[in-house]
């Protein structure tokens, strides 16, 4: 095969690859010899794969790394910056799919939709049981753990819903009129469900822990679609157990697509596998503006969206 300028990491969504493969002769990163790896230009990744040093030791002339997802904690950023790689995401146009998933799981889990569609399907319904009674969302507080794009997005549908926002995060927003709270056990200690909204990587890693769990408390909820490194997850796993909490709504994990095996049989928690962006329009818009980003740095040596 001849020179390659673009070169796919990790596992990439199939329409993605054939239109990396068409308008850019991509080809996967492990297939390509040290030679052919040497001429790369551009590396095309993904949130949940990353493109990380012993990568970019393989690729000495890249240049820019183009990340399919919003989230790029997977992603050596600062290793890239110190090699002068510039990154970039897919902002925006998730948003609002992300913020609608957050909204599912945290009705579902206040409501119990999840276990009682189960309920009816294990036939006990029919069999003259009712199910256990469920929390009302309406009027409900809600603490929002990083108020960025999704997160101000999960807080205006849900003000939908007569709930008081509070949130977290690293500095108060001048432009919103929710509270602002400095640290998170105060913001769990103040709400019924604490949604984590929050940017991956180590400011937010493991923020979550057994002393916010506590704080939120046996009637408190949780619900994930950030990352499985913003929460302690033997912590949650142990407060679930003990009932310290009173539910979780998951669409992240520690170690995906490992899910704790003692989550899967609870039926308070709801357990997704990390599907916030996944529906056809947002995955396509997503995949349009990865190949937006590789054709700006190709034909004009800028990106999009870059991060940071
Ligand atoms: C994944 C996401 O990136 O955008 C993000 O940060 O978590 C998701 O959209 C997507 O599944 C790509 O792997």
């Amino acid at each position: 095969m001849g020179e390659s300028t673009v070169v796919m990491v990790g596992r990439l969504r199939p329409e993605l690859v054939a239109r990396l493969e068409q308008e850019h002769g991509a080809r996967e990163l492990s297939q390509l010899t040290a030679n052919e790896a040497a001429s790369v230009r551009v590396a095309v990744t993904s949130g949940v794969w990353g493109v990380r040093a012993e990568h970019l030791d393989r690729l000495p002339a890249l240049e820019a790394i183009v990340s399919f997802g919003v989230g790029y904690d997977a992603t050596d950023v600062d290793e890239a910056a110190r090699r002068g790689v510039v990154v970039s995401n897919t902002p925006d146009v998730l948003t609002d799919c992300v913020a609608d998933a957050a909204v599912g799981l945290v009705i579902d889990v206040m409501r119990g939709l999840s276990a009682a569609d189960r309920f009816v399907r294990r036939g006990e319904w029919a069999a003259g049981r009712t199910p256990p009674l469920a929390r009302r969302v309406t009027g409900a507080r809600i603490g929002i753990v990083g108020l960025g794009r999704i997160g101000l997005a999960i807080a205006r549908r849900l003000e939908a819903f007569g709930t008081t926002i509070s949130y977290h995060n690293r500095r108060a927003r001048s432009d919103v009129s929710y509270a602002y709270v400095p640290d998170v056990v105060s913001l769990a200690r103040g709400c019924d469900v604490l949604v984590l909204a929050a940017a991956g990587g180590d400011a937010s890693r493991q923020l979550v822990d057994a002393a916010v769990l506590d704080a939120l408390g046996p009637h408190g909820f949780l619900v994930n679609i950030a990352r499985g490194s913003v929460v302690d997850e033997d912590a949650l796993v142990a407060a679930l157990q003990e009932g310290r909490i009173a539910g979780a709504g998951l669409d992240v994990f520690a170690a995906e697509p490992h899910v704790p095996s003692a989550l899967l049989g609870r039926d308070d928690v709801v357990l997704l596998p990390h599907l916030g962006s996944a529906t056809v329009e947002t995955r396509r818009a997503m995949a349009d503006l990865t190949l937006a980003n590789v054709a700006a740095y190709l034909d004009e040596g800028r990106l999009l969206t870059p991060v940071g």
